[in-house]
């Protein structure tokens, strides 16, 4: 999803020299094939999006492949960018990586503040240590390896597998579904309470190339929204733009995750840059990719 729509983007904005390879052709866990890759190529800047994702319950199903995955294909492509001489890269975090309990909204110190939401603790550890592995070679080596650290994020080639996805692409395709059924209601997982922030992957993609263009500081910053909303409102909004009309019912057996994780962006907005969608707009504009590239 994100590597698609920086593609979009670049390509948008006249890019037409963009290196790009699929999994079968550059296997990212693999640390020669991405050694031979920079080598070869000697990209003017990368953009790491690759990493093993998805949502509350794939994190919480499979710890061991989020922490080895994202730690093999990050090291090996931030070494493999740095051993070929490449000085700019930009690196992808995440909200989730951010303490549980951080007080918010989340401003980019807090980063290893406190304790971690246990359902992905696996791949925060991961990430924590990419933002700290570009801090490193920047200090060491003079690089100019930037991370930005996105909220969740939605949009065109999302994940909408039910058991892998994150919750605004799985309460579509559920929603959808149903009232496609005439399903008299569609379960949401937890209380509804917890709140989030979704981000459109065009605009973290057009804050992706922002900051690679204006911001050089080692430090992280943090790419958001700037509003949240609780999931029992973004259910209800979704049901609205897909046209479902039944009952929503919470099952509280299903985990809530972080109660919280609004990102403070006052460091990115000083530099001037703002989203572009709105959520609804957004929903809307996903819904239509949604029922063009997905059977019912
Ligand atoms: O998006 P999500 O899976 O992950 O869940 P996180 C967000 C909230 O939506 C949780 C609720 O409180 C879920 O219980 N939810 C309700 C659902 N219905 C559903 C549903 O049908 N599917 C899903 N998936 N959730 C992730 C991290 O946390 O944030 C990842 O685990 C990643 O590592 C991502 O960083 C950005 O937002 O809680």
């Amino acid at each position: 999803m994100v590597g698609s729509a920086l593609v979009r983007k670049l390509q948008s904005e006249g890019y037409d020299n963009l290196v790009l390879r699929t999994r079968a052709e550059l296997d990212l866990l693999r640390q020669s094939e991405v050694q031979r890759f920079f080598d070869q190529e000697k990209p003017d800047s990368v953009f790491l999006a690759a990493a093993r994702v998805g949502g509350i319950l794939a994190n919480s199903a499979s710890p061991a492949q989020f922490i080895y995955e994202n730690l093999q294909i990050q090291t090996n492509v931030i070494h493999g960018a740095f051993r070929a001489g490449m000085n700019r890269l930009l690196f992808l975090g995440s909200s989730c990586i951010y303490p549980k309990f951080a007080s918010q909204p989340i401003t980019e110190d807090s980063l290893l503040s406190g304790k971690l939401e246990p359902t992905n603790e696996s791949y925060a550890v991961a990430k924590i240590a990419g933002v700290a592995m570009c801090e490193a070679y920047n200090q060491q080596y003079g690089t100019r390896f930037i991370t930005a650290m996105p909220c969740n994020l939605y949009g065109p080639n999302d994940n909408f597998d039910l058991n892998t996805a994150h919750v605004l692409p799985a309460l579509m395709r559920k929603l959808h579904a149903a009232k496609v059924q005439q399903l008299a209601s569609v379960e949401i997982w937890g209380t509804g309470r917890p709140m989030r922030e979704f981000l459109h992957v065009d605009d973290l993609a057009d804050a992706c190339l922002f900051l690679v263009r204006n911001y050089s500081e080692s430090k992280l910053i943090n790419v958001g929204f700037g509003e949240d909303i609780a999931i029992a409102e973004l259910a209800g909004l979704i049901s609205e733009v897909v046209g479902f009309e039944g009952e929503l019912v919470f099952n509280s057996d299903m985990p809530d995750g972080t109660p919280r994780k609004l990102l403070d962006v006052s460091k990115l907005n000083a530099l001037g840059w703002k989203p572009r969608h709105a959520l609804r707009d957004g929903i809307e504009e996903t819904y239509a990719w949604y029922l063009s590239h997905h059977q019912a």
